[in-house]
């Protein structure tokens, strides 16, 4: 393990061309849950698995479950939630230069608020509500203090969370970004993913090079994968960067 962090190092040592991916795992060390580790979102009691939830067709059937939902075990846990040392070791690396883009899946701006700059969201923010029959824009503000499902104010719509949901398609401006990057990118680091949810697990394969970096507590099956650093991956972008 140690080799392999010191090799892992090295690489990330002499390249300015990184590029980081990353999921839900991420921010579990900010006490976020993702939705898949033994303590995760999935292993909890519901009666639907949180996909059929999180999902636009559920969210226009039952928005009152959905809501609940939401709030309860997306949004309270974020509100709470700082930026952990991962988010904030890839914001100095951006600084200094190394690291060309965050690309996330994640909904919850740790990385923003943490000091990184060039972030793509691909499954949105939580930021960004909007009416879905009148399309007018509603801040996080609005949309957490609210009690139970969220209307519009000027046209009792019901208000769309920032997130994309599963069955909606990914914002195409993000996606041929994130395609650039990936392509381009000289080390891909890929940390706290399960890479099962498509389209964003497929992106990784538009990397080209032969150093692609996986920081995970479990390991995915990809065949791209050149270094498997098994671990947190705030721990291990800790370790990994040191140059600040
Ligand atoms: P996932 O499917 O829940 O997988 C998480 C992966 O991260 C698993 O392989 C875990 O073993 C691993 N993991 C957990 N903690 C750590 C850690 N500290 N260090 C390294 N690895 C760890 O999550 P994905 O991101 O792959 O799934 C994509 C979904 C989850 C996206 O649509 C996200 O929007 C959604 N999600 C986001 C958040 C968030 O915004 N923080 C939270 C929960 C779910």
């Amino acid at each position: 393990m140690q080799v392999k962090i010191a090799k892992v190092k090295q690489i990330i040592d002499q390249s300015n061309n990184i590029v980081f991916f990353g999921g839900a795992g991420m921010s579990t060390e900010s006490g976020i849950p993702d939705f898949r580790s033994a303590d995760g979102i999935y292993k909890q009691k519901y009666n639907y698995p949180p996909e059929q939830i999180l999902s636009i067709n559920f969210f226009k059937r039952h928005p009152d479950v959905f809501y609940d939902f939401l709030k309860e075990k997306v949004l309270t846990p974020i509100l709470a939630a700082q930026p952990n040392q991962g988010h904030i070791k890839l914001a100095q690396m951006e600084k200094a230069g190394k690291l060309k883009a965050v690309i996330t899946q994640n909904i919850d701006g740790l990385h923003q608020r943490a000091g990184s700059e060039n972030v793509l969201q691909l499954h949105g923010s939580i930021k960004n509500n909007y009416c879905l029959k009148c399309g007018k824009n509603f801040s996080l503000d609005y949309f957490a203090k609210k009690e139970g499902t969220v209307y519009c104010d000027r046209c009792d719509g019901l208000i769309h969370p920032g997130a994309v949901l599963f069955g909606e398609p990914l914002d195409s401006m993000i996606m041929r970004k994130t395609k650039e990057y990936i392509s381009q990118a000289e080390v891909l680091i890929v940390a706290g993913t399960s890479m099962i949810v498509q389209p964003a697990a497929a992106l990784v394969n538009y990397y080209q090079g032969d150093k692609l970096i996986l920081l995970n507590l479990t390991q995915v099956s990809n065949r791209r994968i050149n270094y498997f650093l098994k671990g947190k991956a705030g721990e291990l972008l800790s370790q990994l960067y040191t140059d600040t």
